[in-house]
Formats: structure tokens, sequence, C-alpha cells
């Protein structure tokens, strides 16, 4: 009996050690409370007033359309204490008002009507390498988006077989897909490094499911990055930890982004097999992605 134990507990090491990261999704324990009192406050926005303070973020105007939609500045505003980017269909083609300054020209795809959203970023503003990033928010919803709160810097195309240089790590994306595997009341945290070709590597905690309703009630996402791994959580409860290819060694910025399924600015009913657009009365629209505030910590 005692040598079937042993020999069953060396099967299961090694069939646990031969296992794939992306077949270990929910197995790291769960439950860990951040505590931020390890941490200091070093970079934040309220968004109190009535204007996205330009010191902080920019808006994302070089890519003009964005999968099923288009990004414009006017979808992005700062009301009731709050950064509310809003989704919407539009008849008539937005203005572009933006031009390469150092071109002098515009030089990018001119809008079209169809459906409108907003992003923001800190790229060339704020980045930071490790500590603790929070955003407390209400997650668009309307069938076709694609909201969240991530972090990148330019070396995340550069493929070396590792994350170290610069990984995408998206802290939430909440994916309001009709027919969707990931379906609606839950988000998803993940990486991704080395490109978006065929050298593209990522892993993912997999769904995390929210207890109240994230639509209409504020929750907070999080990530804690150190120099070996990423944990992420969910009001301030660790839901998973990666660190798949090495842990980003080099600063990142921040981003928070709506987008609509579909490709080349069409949108399209069936991205992954989800995400119909439609705008009917019962469907939400607009839609906004509302944001209380982004606060980012460092290790005392
Ligand atoms: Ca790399
Ligand atoms: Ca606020």
């Amino acid at each position: 009996m005692k040598t079937i134990l042993k020999g069953f507990i060396v099967v299961l090491m090694l069939i646990s050690t031969a296992l794939p990261d992306a077949l270990s999704l929910g197995k790291v324990p769960k439950g860990k409370t951040i505590d931020l009192e390890s941490f200091e406050l070093v970079w934040s926005d309220e968004f109190e007033g009535d204007t996205l303070d330009k010191s902080k973020w920019t808006y994302i105007w070089w890519e003009t359309e964005r999968k099923g939609g288009y990004w414009h500045e006017d979808m992005v505003e700062v009301r009731d204490g709050n950064l509310v980017i809003t989704a919407d269909y539009f008849d008539q083609a937005k203005e572009n008002y933006h031009y390469d300054k150092w071109k002098d020209q515009i030089n990018f795809k001119e809008y079209k009507p169809g459906w409108y959203t907003g992003a923001i970023s800190s790229v060339n503003i704020y980045e930071q390498k490790y500590g603790y990033f929070e955003v407390r928010c209400k997650l668009p919803a309307a069938y076709g988006l694609w909201s969240a709160f991530w972090m990148m810097n330019d070396k995340v195309e550069d493929v070396d077989g590792s994350g170290q240089d610069g990984t995408e790590v998206d802290i939430f994306e909440s994916f309001y897909y009709k027919d969707h595997w990931w379906g609606n009341d839950c988000v998803v945290s993940g990486i991704h490094y080395d490109g978006y070709g065929k050298d593209h590597k990522g892993d993912s905690i997999g769904k995390t499911f929210i207890e109240n309703d994230p639509y209409t009630e504020y929750n907070t996402y999080g990530l804690e990055w150190n120099e070996n791994e990423y944990i992420f959580y969910l009001n301030g409860v660790e839901t998973g930890r990666l660190s798949t290819g090495g842990v980003s060694q080099n600063p990142e910025y921040l981003l928070l982004t709506v987008e609509f399924s579909g490709e080349n600015g069409v949108a399209s009913g069936d991205r992954a097999g989800a995400g119909k657009i439609s705008k009917t009365p019962d469907e939400n629209w607009p839609a906004e992605f509302v944001v209380d505030y982004v606060r980012c910590y460092q290790y005392k």
C-alpha cells in the first residue's frame, strides 16, 4: 500500500511538472489579500475636474481604426470624478483633428460613419517598473465591447524567446460578447510577449468571475509586479499569478481602452464567434466605461 501510494505521488509529481502552463489555469492558490502597507503611492489619477489631465495621459489618436470601430478623443470625458469612455454608433464621420507635428500633416486614415469609442495611455509620459497597479471601475455593458486596463512597453514586439524585455500585461480584459466562452460577468487576465506574429507567446490565469454586477457596481482590478511574478487581484484579493517567459524587467506604461469586435473599422458579428453588434434599445447603447481612479504604488 505504502509503495503504491509512493508510486502514485511520483506519477502525480511527474504529471504536474510536465503540464504546460496553459493547462495549469486555476491551479494557483487564491486568496492572498494585497497589503498596501508595504507600498507607497507614487502616481495616480483620481479623475477630478472636467478635462483629461494631459500631464498624465494622452489620447490614442495615432490609430484611428481599432478592430470593429474607431478611437476618437470625443469619446473620452472626465466628469463627476470619473474618466468616462463612451461607445456608440455615429451616422456621420467624426472630425479628424490631429496631425503629426513632426511631419506637419495628418498622416492616418480618415474617420468614417461607424462605431466610435476611445482609449488613453500614459505612453511617453509615465512608465513604472514593479509595484502595485490598481483601477477602480464599472465595465461597459453592450454586446461587442472589449474593455481593458493593461500595460505595455516598446519591447513587447521584440522576439528573443523571453518576456523579460517587455510583456503586455492585461490586468483585466472584459469581453462583453454574445455566445463566447469568456462570457459576461467575468474578466480575463494574462500576458503576451515576443510580438503578435508567429513567435507570439502568452499565458493566462483564465476567467475570474465577479460576484456583484461589474457593469453597475465598482470593483478594483489590480496587478502586483515584482522581479519574479505577476500577481493579479480582484477587489484586493489574489486571483492568480504568472511568470511564464520571465517577468518584464523594464518599465511599462498604462492603457485604458474600449474596443469593438470586428476588423478594419468594420464591426463584426463573428470575431471568435462572438460580439454581434447591433444598436437596439435593449442593448445598453451608448455604453460607458466608468473609471473612478488609477493608482500606482511602489514597494517601500
Ligand atoms: Ca521578448
Ligand atoms: Ca475619482
